[in-house]
């Protein structure tokens, strides 16, 4: 019988704390190749414990199996392993730069390469993300320059967004990149909206929202679920959910509901979660989702389930709140390894190709922020002009901004 008389309050707490054990024993993880892949006509009603399921691909093994299996050839593989490679080396490099004193912050990806890097391969040219500070892959795998991000980095005299911007907030259109916002959760309105436009205006462009699993608990991202529901917008609904929201745990955000994707239901929303740490099972989902929206389908919501392995960024440290093996217990393991054994497994990548390749990669990276180092680091070097900042706003300059101009003497 319900206990009556005193009210209690609940705070929901992580079953660990800095000290214990890490236990990942609640996590249930599906069988690689086990949950089915439904026509993209599917009724959403008919789907609804894909929001409960994992979808995965690569089995212990390292083969691929299932339904999901196959949309990817060996090259197609071998390129996104070697976008997953770069990100890491990248992040290294940059972690390193930042302290060193040539940034003045830093975010790594750590764990999560797989999420970014292969849902890009599943967009076209012309689509919009819009994305959060943990997507960089976004922008790797589209052969961004990787000078051109450390430029920005550094806020030296080549940063493309002269120094207005955090260092990792990235912005490039031809990249289908939307300029980051720091205020979370915006992304999903915005993107939202980019793709009820992109109908509107008869296009054929479609958008791609992103939001970590904290940021869920925003209200933007509940008002974006309802436009998108309604108005089947041309929409991929991304929810990054790596356990962690800088000192939060996932459970504060995610309350009751079982799952993230499960927020989609309510909405009549076909969601689906997948294993975010399998490069194929990314690719397949996030291709189906595509093709849903590119064919007036709708919105799809799809929650990537990852682990944060690094810090929250380069101002965090998790050893105050999570034990510090907790991701060698995360037990849908690493993507790059994952990815490098499956393509070991097909016979057409060995142990030494993927030393020689990270030494490559690596040389690459180096090669790159030397260039950058060249143009200035934060303390060193070339910035942008402080006339810069009057810059790029209006279409027209207020007075007021004017005079301020005048008065700064730039
Ligand atoms: C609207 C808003 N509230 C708070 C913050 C401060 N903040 C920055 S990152 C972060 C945690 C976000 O966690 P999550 O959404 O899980 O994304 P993750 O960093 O794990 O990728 C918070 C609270 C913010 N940037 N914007
Ligand atoms: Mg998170």
């Amino acid at each position: 019988m319900a206990e009556t008389g005193m009210l209690r309050f609940h705070v929901p707490e992580p079953e660990v704390r800095p000290g214990g054990t890490p236990d990942f024993s609640d996590v249930t993880i599906a069988k690689a190749g086990s949950v089915p892949r439904p026509e993209i006509e599917v009724d959403p009603r008919d789907i609804r414990d894909m929001a409960f399921s994992i979808i995965r691909v690569l089995n212990r093994a390292g083969e691929a199996v299932g339904p999901w299996a196959g949309l990817l050839s060996d090259d197609e593989l071998l390129e996104g392993l070697r976008h997953m490679m770069t990100l890491r080396s990248f992040d290294a490099r940059m972690q390193m730069a930042q302290r060193q004193g040539k940034t003045s912050f830093y975010m790594q990806h750590l764990g999560e390469e797989a999420v970014s890097c292969a849902f890009r391969k599943a967009l076209a040219s012309g689509d919009m993300n819009f994305p959060t500070y943990r997507q960089a892959g976004l922008l790797i795998a589209d052969g961004y320059p990787m000078v051109t991000m450390m430029n920005q980095i550094y806020s030296n005299e080549a940063d493309p967004l002269k120094g207005r911007q955090l260092p990792i907030m990235y912005s490039s259109k031809e990249h289908g990149f939307f300029s980051i916002s720091g205020n979370l959760a915006t992304q999903y309105i915005q993107a939202v909206g980019w793709a009820m436009a992109s109908a509107i205006s008869n296009d054929s462009k479609i958008a791609a929202a992103w939001i970590g699993d904290g940021s869920t608990a925003e209200s933007d991202f509940h008002s974006a679920l309802v436009f998108a529901s309604t108005y089947k917008a041309p929409v991929v609904l991304n929810v990054v959910n790596n356990q962690w929201a800088i000192s939060t745990f996932q459970g504060i955000a995610r309350g009751g509901s079982g799952t993230f994707a499960a927020r989609g239901l309510g909405f009549g929303i076909p969601s689906l979660r997948v294993d975010g740490n399998d490069y194929l099972a990314v690719h397949a989902v996030a291709k189906w989702a595509a093709e849903r929206a590119r064919k007036n389908l709708g919105p799809t919501l799809v929650e990537y389930v990852t682990y944060r392995v690094g810090a929250h960024s380069s101002s965090d440290d998790p050893s105050a709140y999570r034990p510090k093996a907790e991701s060698d217990a995360w037990p849908l393991g690493d993507p790059i390894v994952r990815l490098k054994n499956h393509l070991i497994q097909r016979g057409v990548w060995s142990d030494e190709r993927h030393t020689q390749a990270e030494a490559e990669i690596l040389e690459t990276v180096i090669a790159a922020q030397r260039e950058a180092e060249r143009h200035g680091t934060l303390h060193a070097g070339g910035k942008p002009s402080a006339r810069d900042m009057f810059e790029g706003v209006y279409a027209e300059m207020p007075p007021h901004l004017r005079r301020q101009r005048q008065q700064a003497g730039v």
